[in-house]
C-alpha cells in the first residue's frame, strides 16, 4: 500500500478540522458557514483520501460516525456517579421553599442566592465519557445506576463531538445530557412512518429514546436527534469553574451545544419570574419541554449542600402543564381538503391542554384509525405541543363503553358526493371530484387569495365559503368579477369593506410569476418549488410548455412533482382559468431567461466515481443546463457515462453495453466548449 506524503497528511489534516469547525458551527452553535455544497465536497475528499490510505483513518474522523455493524443488543453499562433524578416542584410556593430549604442549610437569606435557570427537555437522558478529548463510551441514564451502552448509535448525532475542541483536553470528561427531536423532525418522521405503515411515535420522547436504542445504527443516523449538554459529571484534572453557568459556557467551548435559554436568576422571585416567562414561550421553542430546571449556580455551595437519597439538595424540576391529557371522542368528521385529501377529524369533548382548550384533534387517515384501534365513545389521550395539530396519541381500551361504534371511512365526498378514491401505496384517500367540489373549491380559492400567493387583503374564510355556496366564484378568476354593488347585498358586508375588497383584488392583480404559480395550488408545489420554477423558465408560458423531461431539470423537482405540474397545465379548465385570470388583469415582470445552448438535449448522462474539479451535482446542474438529462444507471439509452476517480460496477456496465466512457479531463474540456456555444465536432 502506498503511503501517504507531507502534503496529503496535511490536507487530511485540514479537512477533518474543517468538516468539525463546519459541524459545531452548524450542530451546535446554529450558525453554519459552509454551504451543504461545500461540506459536501470537502466529505467526499476526505473520504477518498482514507480510501487511498485505510492507515490513516482514526476513529474521530468525521467520516466515522456511521460504520459500527449492527449491534446484537447493548452492553450493560455502571454510571460511575449514579444519574440522579431531580425533586419537583409545581408551584411558586414549591420554589419559594425549595429556596428557603437552600438558604437555611448555607445560613443566609435566599434573595442573596443565584440559581442557574434553564428549559427542563423533554427527551431521553444520556452520559458520554471523553478520554484525552477523543469520545469512548455513551450510555443511556438507565435506572440511574446501570444504562445501556449505545457508543455506536451516539456516534452518528451530529451536535456529539467525537473530538473535543481546543487544545488542552481534559485526561478525563463525563457529560450528561438530553438527545431530543424537534417537532419538525418529529412530524417529518411520523409522516414517513404513516404513509409507509412503519411505527408511529407518540411524541419526541418516545421517538428520541426509540431511536437511540435501534440496534443498527444506520438507523439511528436517520433519525433527527440533538443533543444538549446539561451537566458536567466528572472533570480531570478539575478545571476549578466556580459557577454551573461557567461550567456550561465551557461545554459550549469544547463543542457541546447546551441550552440558549440559561439565565441566571437572583432569589426566588427572580425564578418564578423566569419559570412564568419560558411557559409563556414554550409553545414557539420547537421542542418539547417539561419545565424549568433550577440549580444553585456556585459549585462550592452544591457540594456543601450534597446530596439526600436519589436527588441533589442543590437543584429542583418546576413542572410545567402536561402536554397530553385525557378525554372523550364525541365523534368523528371527514374534512376535505385542497387537492381532495380527506382527513379524519376527531370532535373532542373539550379538555384543556397544557393552558389551551382543544375540542378537535387529527386522526390523520384510515391507517390512523385502524392502528389506533379508536372507536366513537372511546376515552383518548389527546396531545398539543407548539405549532403541532393536536393528535389523538392513544386509546384507552379498558375504558371502552359497551355502545362504542367504529368508525366508517366514508367511500364518497361528504361535501360533494364523489367517489372517494385511494391509490395503490398512497395513505391518503381523496375526493374525486375535482374543482366540482364546493370543499376543493373552498379551499383552492383560499389558497389563491392567501398571504403568500396572490395576497387578497379582506378576503377570509367565511367570506369564501360564502362565495362559493353562492355559485358566484366558481374558480379564481371570478373573484375580479365581483362588484360593490353584489358584495354589499352579503350579510356583514357593507359598502365600505366591499368597496376594499374590490380595491384589495385590484391591488392583488399586480403580482410575481413565483407568487402566481404557488398561487394555482398544483399539488406538491410549494413556494420554494414555485420560485424555481418562474426562475429556470422565466415565463409562464415557458412553464406551460415544459414537457417531464424540461421540467424535471429544475432545480429540486422530481419526477413526481414534474408529472403533478405537467398534468395540471393539460388539463382543459385550468388553461382557461389561467386565460381568464390574465383576461382580468392579473400580471407581472416577465423576464425572459435567455436560453443557454442546448447541444445536449435528448440525451441521457451518467456521472459516476469522484470527480476532482466539482461535486457530482455541480456536474449535473451543468449537464441539465446544456439539456441532457442526468441518470443514476447506466443503459443502452445511455449517451455518454463521466467516468470519476474509483468509478465501479457502472463503469463496467458501460463497458460492456458499449456506451461512450469520458474521463474527468475530456469532460471538463467539453463542458467548456459546449457553454461557450461551440459546435459538437465529433
Ligand atoms: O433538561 C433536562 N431534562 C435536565 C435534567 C437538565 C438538567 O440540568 C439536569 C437534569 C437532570 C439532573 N440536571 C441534573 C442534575
Amino acid at each position: 500500500m502506498s503511503q501517504p506524503d507531507a502534503a496529503v497528511l496535511k490536507e487530511i489534516a485540514t479537512l477533518r478540522a474543517e468538516l468539525e469547525e463546519a459541524n459545531y458551527r452548524y450542530y451546535v452553535l446554529d450558525d453554519p458557514t459552509l454551504t451543504d455544497a461545500e461540506y459536501d465536497r470537502k466529505f467526499q475528499r476526505l473520504k477518498q483520501l482514507e480510501e487511498k490510505y485505510p492507515d490513516q483513518v482514526t476513529p474521530d474522523s468525521p467520516t466515522q460516525r456511521v460504520g459500527a455493524p449492527p449491534a446484537e443488543g447493548f452492553p450493560e453499562v455502571t454510571h460511575a456517579i449514579p444519574m440522579l433524578s431531580l425533586d419537583n416542584a409545581f408551584s411558586r410556593d414549591d420554589i419559594v421553599a425549595f429556596a428557603q430549604r437552600v438558604a437555611e442549610r448555607l445560613e443566609c437569606e435566599p434573595d442573596d442566592i443565584a440559581f442557574s435557570c434553564e428549559p427542563k427537555l423533554d427527551g431521553a437522558a444520556v452520559s458520554l465519557v471523553y478520554e484525552q478529548g477523543v469520545l469512548v463510551s455513551g450510555a443511556t441514564r438507565g435506572d440511574g445506576r446501570t444504562g445501556e451502552g449505545i457508543t455506536s448509535n451516539l456516534r452518528t448525532l451530529r451536535s456529539v463531538p467525537l473530538r473535543l475542541r481546543g487544545e488542552k483536553a481534559p485526561s478525563l470528561l463525563e457529560v450528561r445530557g438530553e438527545v431530543i427531536m424537534r417537532h419538525s423532525g418529529f412530524e417529518a418522521l411520523n409522516e414517513r412512518a404513516r404513509e409507509e405503515g412503519s411505527k408511529v411515535f407518540a411524541n419526541p420522547r418516545n421517538a428520541a429514546a426509540g431511536s437511540l436504542r435501534q440496534l443498527d445504527p444506520r438507523v439511528t443516523a436517520t433519525r433527527p436527534l440533538e443533543f444538549h449538554a446539561y451537566q458536567a459529571a466528572r472533570i480531570e484534572p478539575d478545571m476549578n469553574d466556580k459557577t454551573h453557568s461557567a461550567l456550561m459556557q465551557r461545554l459550549s467551548d469544547i463543542g457541546f451545544r447546551t441550552s440558549a435559554e440559561l439565565s441566571v436568576m437572583h432569589g426566588p422571585s427572580a425564578v418564578v419570574d423566569y419559570c412564568d416567562a419560558l411557559g409563556e414561550k414554550r409553545d414557539r421553542l420547537g421542542f418539547d419541554i417539561d419545565g424549568v430546571v433550577i440549580k444553585v449556580d456556585d459549585l462550592r455551595l452544591q457540594r456543601e449542600l450534597g446530596f439526600v437519597a436519589r436527588a441533589p439538595r442543590w437543584a429542583i424540576a418546576f413542572k410545567f402543564p402536561a402536554q397530553e391529557e385525557t378525554t372523550q371522542l364525541n365523534d368523528v368528521e371527514f374534512q376535505v381538503g385542497r387537492t381532495g385529501a380527506i382527513t379524519p377529524v376527531a370532535r373532542l369533548e373539550p379538555v384543556n391542554v397544557a393552558g389551551v382548550t382543544v375540542s378537535n384533534a387529527t386522526l390523520h387517515n384510515a391507517d390512523e384509525i385502524a392502528r389506533l384501534d379508536v372507536r366513537i365513545g372511546d376515552t383518548v389521550a389527546i396531545r398539543r405541543a407548539g405549532d403541532v395539530i393536536p393528535q389523538v396519541v392513544r386509546v384507552d381500551k379498558d375504558k371502552r363503553p359497551k355502545d362504542a361504534r367504529e368508525i366508517e371511512f366514508p367511500r364518497r365526498c361528504p361535501v360533494c358526493d364523489s367517489d372517494v378514491e385511494r391509490l395503490e401505496g398512497e395513505a391518503v384517500a381523496r375526493c374525486s371530484g375535482g374543482l366540482y367540489c364546493p370543499a376543493q373549491r373552498k379551499e383552492a380559492i383560499k389558497h389563491f387569495a392567501g398571504r403568500r400567493a396572490l395576497d387578497i387583503d379582506g378576503l377570509g374564510e367565511k367570506l369564501i365559503d360564502q362565495l362559493v355556496e353562492r355559485d358566484w366564484v366558481e374558480t379564481p378568476a371570478d373573484l375580479f368579477h365581483l362588484s360593490v354593488e353584489q358584495l354589499q347585498t352579503l350579510p356583514r358586508m357593507a359598502k365600505k369593506s366591499s368597496t376594499n375588497l374590490v380595491n384589495a383584488l385590484e391591488k392583488a392583480k399586480n403580482t410575481t410569476l413565483p407568487r402566481f404559480i404557488y398561487a394555482l395550488g398544483i399539488r406538491e408545489v410549494g413556494e420554494a418549488t414555485a420560485v424555481n420554477l418562474a426562475t429556470h423558465f422565466g415565463t409562464l408560458s415557458a412553464l406551460q410548455a415544459a414537457d417531464q423531461d424540461a421540467l424535471e431539470a429544475v432545480e429540486d423537482v422530481g419526477p413526481v412533482v414534474a408529472a403533478h405540474v405537467h398534468t395540471f397545465f393539460r388539463q382543459e379548465h385550468n388553461q382557461e382559468t389561467i386565460e381568464a385570470l390574465l383576461k382580468s388583469g392579473v400580471r407581472w415582470e416577465e423576464s425572459e431567461v435567455e436560453q443557454g445552448p442546448t447541444p445536449l438535449e435528448g440525451q441521457t448522462w451518467v456521472l459516476t466515481g469522484t470527480l476532482e474539479s466539482m461535486t457530482r451535482d455541480d456536474g449535473k446542474a451543468r449537464l441539465q443546463a446544456l439539456g441532457a438529462k442526468v441518470a443514476g444507471s447506466v443503459s443502452k439509452k445511455t449517451a455518454c457515462v463521466v467516468a470519476g476517480e474509483a468509478a465501479g460496477s457502472k463503469l463496467t456496465k458501460a463497458e460492456e453495453l458499449d456506451v461512450p466512457v469520458i474521463d474527468e479531463a475530456t469532460f471538463l474540456e467539453r463542458l467548456k466548449a459546449w457553454e461557450k456555444g461551440e459546435e459538437e465536432d465529433a
